[in-house]
């Protein structure tokens, strides 16, 4: 997160760091991505923080990586789903999303449990007007620290027209319907690398949403380049079939 601070223990329940295990150990993981929780079992994330597959924890409930928290939860990743038409190309990349099946962790069958510090994130209802002011959140590159952040951090951002956003001294054409900008143009305050899977969340009604799934910019924090996010609404139908798939 560039412009960031930290974050206070509880305000982004649904942040989660989804974390790889170091090669030839039994229980040493690294920080890859930000995750969303979507219920106990489910986490929203990006589909290109899955090209290191399989040995994948979720850790949530903390605000520092590198300290133990009581709120801490770990959880082992069991399946996950790519975005059937998640694409590549050297300018962007399409339909960035993805889900993680968590291993239930009880007979009863939940994953993470609720807290005052792990809590689901609700999916929009629809649309949000262009312009509103929205937060984002993660353990991502700073403009301080080129490794990426202990603590969480989160910074507010404002939705921006798609049609702006195309301008050819924006990002231009290469956007397309799959993809919602957030950010501010004069550039200071945005995502950036290890925060990717991570939340854009925006406020209506006193209800938090997930409008956003970190996926790519031009850089990071650059004046006329806000970050593109993975845009939630456009993949309501292909959450709620993967979810209730198995
Ligand atoms: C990345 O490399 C990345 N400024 C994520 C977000 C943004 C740029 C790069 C947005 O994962």
């Amino acid at each position: 997160i560039f412009g960031g601070r930290k974050s206070k223990p509880g305000a982004h329940p649904w942040q989660v760091s989804l974390q790889v295990r170091l090669k030839n150990t039994t229980d040493d993981f690294s920080h890859n991505c930000g995750g969303i929780l979507l219920n106990s079992c489910w986490v929203l994330t990006a589909a290109h923080c899955m090209a290191s597959t399989v040995d994948m924890q979720v850790v949530m409930g903390g605000v520092d990586l590198n300290k133990h928290e009581a709120a801490d939860q770990f959880v082992e990743v069991e399946d996950y789903f790519m975005h059937e038409n998640y694409t590549e190309t050297e300018n962007a990349l399409y339909n960035d999303i993805a889900l993680l099946k968590l291993r239930p962790v009880s007979e009863d069958g939940h994953c993470a449990r609720e807290t005052r510090f792990v809590k689901a994130a609700c999916l929009p209802p629809g649309p949000f007007p262009d312009g509103i002011e929205c937060t984002i959140s993660g353990y991502g590159v700073t403009e301080k620290d080129e490794d990426g952040s202990s603590q969480l951090l989160d910074t507010k951002v404002l939705l921006i027209n798609q049609t702006a956003c195309m301008a050819p001294n924006v990002l231009g054409d290469v956007l397309d319907d799959s993809m919602v900008c957030a950010g501010r143009m004069q550039g200071g305050i945005d995502t950036c690398q290890g925060d990717s899977g991570g939340p854009l969340v925006c406020k209506q009604n006193n209800t938090h949403y997930i409008y956003g799934v970190v996926s790519w910019g031009d850089g990071c924090g650059k004046k006329n380049k806000p970050g593109v996010y993975a845009r939630v609404t456009h993949f309501i139908d292909w959450i709620n079939e993967k979810m209730h798939s198995t």
